[in-house]
C-alpha cells in the first residue's frame, strides 16, 4: 500500500540509467528511499504528481556560511595588489565579528538559498569556534552547534566537518592575532567534536567528519593525530592547493608541491575531499585521479579569489572524482559552478564541448553526473541519486521554463545548466522526503530573510 505522503509519481525522473518515464518515487517517514519504479502503468490513486521533471537534489561540498554575508562587500580594489591575500584580510575582519545569534541567520538564510537552488546537502567546513576575544565559549560547541541547526532548521542534509587550525603558515608559524577565533589542536578539536555528537547526534541528516584546514595550518603529526582519533570512513576534507604562493611555500619547505606531499604522507582515498586541488601538474593529476578522492571545485569563488583553473579535463579523462561547493557564497547555484567548469576550459583552449566525453557527448550531462557522484562521496551521507536505500533529495523543474520547454529530455539538463535567462528552472525542493521548496518559495523564507538582514546590519554597523 502506497503511503500518499510518502510517495510522488513523476512523469520523468533522472534515474542512475538517465531519464525514465512514469517513475514512483516512494520513500520511509525518515527521508530514505525504499523504491524508485519506472514506467509504472498508472499513477496510483492518490497520488501526488510532481510538476515536472525531476533530478536528484546536487550536494554542496564546501561552504563556509559566515562569508555569505560579506559577498558583494569586497568587489573594490583595497590596494594596488589586491589578490587572495588581501581579500583574507577582510574575510578575517568580518569573521572576528560574527556572533553566535549571528551566525545561525546567516547560515539559516543561506541555507534555504541552497535549498532553493536545488542543493539538497552541505559540506560546512567550520572553522570559527571561539568568542570574538579568542576565549572559549561555555559550551565549546556553540558555534558549530548553531550551524548545524541552522541546516535542520532549513531542511538541508549536512556532512558538518570541524577544522584543525594550528598554525599560519609551513613550517608551524605561530598563529596571527586575527586567527584566535580559530585556534586549537588535535585534542582540543576531537573534544569539540565530542561535544558537538553528544548533544546533536548523527542521523540520515546529519553526518560528521573533520577538517584539517590545510598543510598551511597544520602538520604531519597533527594531522595523524587527528586521523587517529576519528571514525576510519569519516569525511576528511581539507584546502589543498588554491594559490600559487602556497604551491612555492610548501615546495619551499616541505620539498614537494601540496598534493604529492598529501599523497606520499597518507592513505588519500574516496573518504577524502581535496577542496581547491586547482594548481596540480600532470604526475599529480592522475595521482590524485587513481586515489578515489574528491577534487572539491568551487568555481565561482575560485574566479572571484582569482585562483587559477584545475586542469579538469585531463582529471576526468583519467576518472577522477570531482564535486562542487559554493564555498564563499558570492553565488549559490549550482548551475553555474558546471557552467563555468566547462567555459573556463573553453576560454582557455578555444574549443567547444570541452568536457564532454566520447560516451556522454552533452557536457551538462556528464558534470551534472559527476558532481552528484563525487559530491555524495565528499559528504559522506546516502545521497546523490534517486536509488532505493539513498536520501529522498530531489528538485523540480518547471517545465513551461523557457530553458526546457519544447526540447526533447535529451536537452533539459544542457538548457538548465547552460541557458541563463532569469528566473530559475528549479521549482519545487524535497529534502529527505520533505518539500522544502513549493513554486520558488521555501517554507521559512519570509521569516529568515527578516533575520538575516538584522544579522547583516548588526554586522555591518
Ligand atoms: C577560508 N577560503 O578558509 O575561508 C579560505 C581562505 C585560507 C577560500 N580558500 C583562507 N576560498 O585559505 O587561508
Ligand atoms: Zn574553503
Amino acid at each position: 500500500m502506497t503511503r500518499l505522503d510518502q510517495s510522488l509519481f513523476a512523469e520523468h525522473a533522472y534515474l542512475p540509467d538517465g531519464w525514465r518515464r512514469n517513475v514512483l518515487l516512494e520513500w520511509e517517514a525518515n527521508g530514505t528511499l525504499t523504491a524508485v519504479t519506472p514506467d509504472t502503468a498508472a499513477v496510483p490513486a492518490g497520488v501526488r504528481k510532481a510538476a515536472g521533471p525531476v533530478l536528484p537534489g546536487m550536494p554542496n561540498l564546501h561552504s563556509h556560511a559566515f562569508q555569505r554575508a560579506m559577498a558583494g562587500l569586497t568587489e573594490y580594489r583595497a590596494n594596488a595588489t589586491d589578490n587572495f591575500w588581501s581579500w583574507r584580510d577582510l574575510m578575517y575582519r568580518f569573521a572576528a565579528r560574527i556572533t553566535p545569534e549571528g551566525l545561525a541567520a546567516v547560515a539559516q538564510w543561506l541555507y534555504i538559498e541552497m535549498l532553493k537552488a536545488g542543493y539538497t546537502s552541505v559540506c560546512e567546513f567550520h572553522y570559527v569556534h571561539h568568542a570574538q576575544d579568542g576565549s572559549r565559549y561555555a559550551n565549546q560547541a556553540e558555534l558549530a552547534q548553531r550551524v548545524v541547526d541552522a541546516a535542520s532548521a532549513s531542511g538541508i542534509g549536512m556532512t558538518m566537518l570541524p577544522v584543525l587550525y594550528q598554525y599560519s603558515g609551513f613550517g608551524s608559524r605561530a598563529p596571527r592575532d586575527d586567527q584566535q577565533r580559530f585556534i586549537n589542536t588535535p585534542e582540543s578539536l576531537l573534544d569539540l567534536l565530542g561535544t558537538l555528537r553528544a548533544a546533536r547526534p548523527e542521523s540520515a541528516a546529519l553526518r560528521y567528519g573533520v577538517a584539517p584546514h590545510s598543510l598551511r595550518a597544520v602538520s604531519a603529526d597533527s594531522l595523524r593525530t587527528l586521523l587517529g582519533g576519528i571514525d576510519r570512513n569519516a569525511p576528511v576534507h581539507i584546502h589543498i592547493a588554491e594559490q600559487t604562493a602556497e604551491v612555492d611555500a610548501c615546495v619551499e619547505t616541505e620539498g614537494a608541491r601540496p598534493v604529492q606531499w598529501l599523497l606520499d604522507r597518507f592513505d588519500v582515498d574516496s573518504r577524502w575531499c581535496l577542496v581547491h586541488a586547482t594548481h596540480v601538474d600532470a604526475n599529480e593529476t592522475l595521482a590524485l585521479a587513481k586515489s578515489g578522492a574528491v577534487a572539491g571545485l568551487c568555481l565561482t569563488t575560485e574566479a572571484n579569489l582569482g585562483d587559477g583553473l584545475f586542469p579538469a579535463q585531463e582529471y576526468l579523462d583519467a576518472h577522477g572524482r570531482i564535486g562542487i561547493g559554493s564555498d564563499s557564497h558570492i553565488g549559490v547555484d549550482w548551475r553555474a559552478e558546471l557552467r563555468l567548469l566547462e567555459y573556463g576550459q573553453r576560454l582557455t583552449r578555444r574549443q567547444r564541448n570541452v568536457l564532454a566525453s566520447a560516451q556522454v557527448t552533452h557536457v551538462a550531462d556528464r558534470l551534472f553526473d559527476a558532481a552528484l557522484d563525487g559530491g555524495a562521496h565528499a559528504t559522506g551521507r546516502a545521497v546523490g541519486a534517486l536509488q532505493a536505500g539513498r536520501r529522498a533529495d530531489w528538485l523540480v523543474l518547471d517545465a513551461d521554463h523557457a530553458s526546457v520547454a519544447e526540447h526533447a529530455p535529451g536537452a533539459w539538463l544542457s538548457g538548465v545548466v547552460f541557458c541563463e535567462h532569469g528566473e530559475t528552472p528549479v521549482r519545487d525542493v524535497y529534502a529527505g522526503g520533505v518539500q522544502v521548496v513549493e513554486n520558488r518559495r521555501h517554507r521559512d523564507e519570509a521569516g529568515a530573510y527578516a533575520r538575516y538582514r538584522v544579522a547583516l546590519a548588526d554586522l555591518l554597523k
